[in-house]
């Protein structure tokens, strides 16, 4: 495989086509051959994809299913503040960065209280389906309130997945616990399996009562951190392993990373840019070390897609986050508010909940295998992608204005393909155009041939025109994955009819400021 290096040279005009890419990192990964639109491959993958006791883990799961995603919420509680490590992108005064974006603080809860916000939460957002623990510091630095949590949420609301997030220094001491437990997915954060990489991300560690710095201490992680990935996987426990992705530290080695928690059973690899400025205050931050830009962070996703899972759709999400990942309800459940609440655990509602999702998604699944079907006579060696705008459900229903975040598909004619999202500060505030304007948005969209949207006013209309980005409202309320590959059916005609002409699009950034939020 050409190094991975070379394919991040983008050079000064913009990376380079996405099917050149596609062409140089070979063939054997699902994208090279259009992804999940047609494959079923990654973590798009559906219930004909996995053996059906891993689909029921999974299938509900917002984070171990990209389907689920946007049916499903999660919600975590922050229980457990201390922290054993000391990684180079966080700053303790926040939450853990492992699974959280740097600069957010969470509420931190007792057990006792925690248990109580889940039913709070779990009685009025049906669909949530998850309760995580990921922080504020490491769940398993903190063992007896992490593991005392679950065991109150298990006994009063059983229906609950329990998923947990660690950087598995102290993990294969625990592995009995977190199965007795039924905690049925594991996330370990994995960035490095070479002790002299992991010494520029780890300054230090504290394991057996000695603190130990530089290679020591990443060789002692590394090996904990593989051994507890083996333990777990050897009792069929799913783990998802997630890597922070840092621009000429450790963004080649990861695709070593990536063959490395195969070998040993992962089921999903998550790769996430690093979120890094000076304002947090950690090493990296203050270093001015730099994070990766959307189309270096797909290059490497696309490397490590093979038979491993990728997961694309990860918002980083705080500590004591609450609702569907990339939109955040903590605000209704502060602990003042749950501390007020009647709460009783309404399982009927949550039941029928399920069952409607359930209709709705194979109604989804209908739509998209016709909508493919179309797709069979269309030769073309052109893909594009494509921003959504959506609050949820699967259907394109959010104003342009009120976007927190956009989608991105990858569309080709293998199909229609979720590569991830991009962050972005309100456009519209109040009726008002924000302060920071359109321009942050056209930099966040600037990969893309078009964005849809179920409404858009004119400024921001002409303004991505004026960018090269075509602003399509004609399939409002409409499945997403459908519309995105009707879309893509009729820019083909138009550029096959000279109505248009293709261009290939640059690369886009990855908004950190807008990560500081929520
Ligand atoms: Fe939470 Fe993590 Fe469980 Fe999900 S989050 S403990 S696996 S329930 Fe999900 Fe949030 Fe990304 Fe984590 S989007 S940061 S991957
Ligand atoms: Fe921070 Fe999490 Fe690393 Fe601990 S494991 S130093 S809380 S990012």
């Amino acid at each position: 495989m050409q190094k991975l290096a070379q394919l991040l040279e983008f050079g000064a005009s913009g990376p380079a086509p996405l099917s050149e890419l596609r062409k140089q990192l070979g063939s054997g990964g699902c994208s090279s051959q259009g992804g999940a639109g047609k494959s079923g491959c990654g973590s798009a993958a559906g219930q004909g994809d996995l053996p059906p006791e891993i689909w029921a883990k999974v299938k509900n799961h917002p984070c171990y299913s990209e389907q689920a995603h946007h049916h499903f919420a999660r919600m975590h509680v922050a229980v457990a503040p201390a922290c054993n490590i000391q990684c180079n992108y966080c700053n303790r005064k926040y939450d853990c960065a492992n699974e959280s974006r740097p600069g957010v603080v969470s509420e931190k809860l007792t057990p006792e209280q925690a248990a109580k916000k889940v039913i709070a939460v779990a009685s009025r957002v049906p669909q949530m389906t998850v309760l995580g623990i990921a922080g504020p510091g490491d769940p398993l630095a903190n063992p007896d309130k992490t593991f005392k949590t679950f065991e109150l949420v298990s006994a009063a609301a059983p229906d609950i997945k329990l998923c947990l997030s660690t950087n598995g220094l102290t993990l294969p001491d625990h592995i009995d616990r977190i199965a007795a437990l039924k905690v049925d997915h594991v996330t370990i954060t994995i960035n490095m399996i070479d002790p002299e990489i992991g010494a520029k991300i780890y300054p230090w560690i504290f394991y057996n009562h000695r603190r130990y710095h530089g290679v020591e201490a990443a060789k002692i992680l590394s090996e904990r951190q593989l051994l507890g990935l083996e333990m777990l996987t050897a009792r069929g426990i799913l783990v998802k392993v997630n890597s922070v992705m840092i621009p000429g530290v450790n963004d080649q080695h990861l695709v070593e990373v990536n063959k490395a928690v195969k070998a040993r059973g992962a089921f999903l690899h998550n790769i996430m840019p690093l979120i890094s400025a000076p304002e947090h205050g950690t090493a990296f931050g203050l270093a001015g070390q730099r994070g990766p830009t959307a189309q270096e962070l797909k290059v490497l996703q696309d490397a490590c897609e093979g038979e491993m899972n990728m997961m694309r759709h990860c918002r980083q999400c705080r500590a004591d986050a609450v609702g569907l990942l990339g939109e955040d309800r903590s605000d209704e459940f502060t602990n003042a508010k749950v501390e007020e609440m009647e709460v009783s655990y309404n399982l009927a509602a949550r039941q029928a909940y399920l069952a409607k999702v359930e209709a709705e998604r194979d109604a989804i699944a209908e739509a998209k295998k016709a909508e493919l079907k179309t797709l069979d006579d269309e030769a073309s060696g052109i893909a594009i992608q494509v921003a959504v705008a959506t609050k949820g459900g699967g259907r394109i229903n959010e104003h342009f204005g009120h976007a927190h975040e956009f989608q991105i598909y990858e569309v080709s004619t293998a199909g229609a393909k979720f590569i991830g999202h991009r962050r972005v500060d309100l456009y519209c505030e109040g009726g008002y155009a924000s302060v920071t304007g359109i321009e942050p948005i056209l930099k966040a969209l600037n990969d893309c041939t078009a964005v849809l949207v179920a409404k858009i006013g004119i400024c921001p209309k002409d303004s991505l025109t004026g960018a090269g980005i075509e602003a399509v409202e004609s399939y409002a309320f409409e499945f997403i994955e459908t519309s995105v590959i009707a879309y893509f059916k009729d820019y083909l005609r138009r550029v096959g009819q000279s109505e248009i002409r293709h261009v290939v699009r640059g690369d886009a950034a990855i908004r950190q400021g807008a990560f500081t939020e929520a």
